[in-house]
């Protein structure tokens, strides 16, 4: 199980998308392909950040799952069709050309949420991106057949420094509605079964 910390404890967060091993492996092929270096992101860790909370004290925390608990949002498809790298900043991602309204309403929402509670608001403007590698050099741009991601669920992510690198532990999951042909709610989502896969 994963440790949710007691009251006290300070864990570093942040909200994000985590894909499936099935996504995950699809971009991680790509991006041995078609990124050449850099340090690359591992697999396990592939993820789209929505919000980066930075340490999150008990209060904090109370008030960040107050927005998960009250939280409506709709199911959407993501296509990851984009290979790219901001050449300042050394990144290389892969990410959606278009992004669809559900993800830019959902983030409108959550960031309008974060403002509320006082928890940190991430100060860049939202560009939906997977990060695959830091430190790249610049390379060119590729289309890719998209990677078609379901997307049903926000996950709250604590990240732990460790010497080695990033490792991250999904706490919680908070459900997005699947909305079928007929326009209504069906199913809700789950709790995380512990790591992350
Ligand atoms: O998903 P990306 O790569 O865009 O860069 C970190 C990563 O973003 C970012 O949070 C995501 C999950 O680790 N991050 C790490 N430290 C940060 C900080 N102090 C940060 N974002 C803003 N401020």
């Amino acid at each position: 199980m994963p440790d949710k910390g007691s009251d006290g404890e300070t864990q570093r967060l942040f909200l994000a998308l985590w894909p499936g091993a099935a996504v995950r492996g699809a971009v991680a092929h790509l991006a041995r392909r078609l990124v050449p270096d850099g340090r690359r992101v591992p697999t396990q860790n592939l993820h789209i950040t929505l919000a980066f909370l930075g340490d999150v004290t008990g209060d904090a925390r109370s008030r960040m799952l107050a927005i998960g608990a009250n939280l409506t949002g709709s199911a959407f498809a993501l296509e990851l069709d984009r290979i790219g790298c901001w050449p300042r900043r050394r990144i290389s991602w892969i990410a959606p050309s278009q992004t669809p309204a559900t993800l830019t309403r959902l983030n409108r929402k959550l960031r309008e949420q974060l403002r509320t509670a006082c928890l940190p608001v991430p100060k860049r403007r939202f560009v939906p991106h997977m990060t695959l590698a830091r430190g790249s050099a610049p390379h060119a741009f590729h289309n890719v057949t998209p990677v078609v991601w379901s997307i049903d669920r926000i996950t709250v992510v604590r990240s732990y420094l460790d010497p080695g690198g990033a490792r991250y532990e999904i706490l919680y999951e908070w459900p997005l509605q699947r909305v079928n042909t007929k326009g209504w709610p069906s199913g809700g989502g789950r709790m995380p079964s512990g790591n992350v896969e």
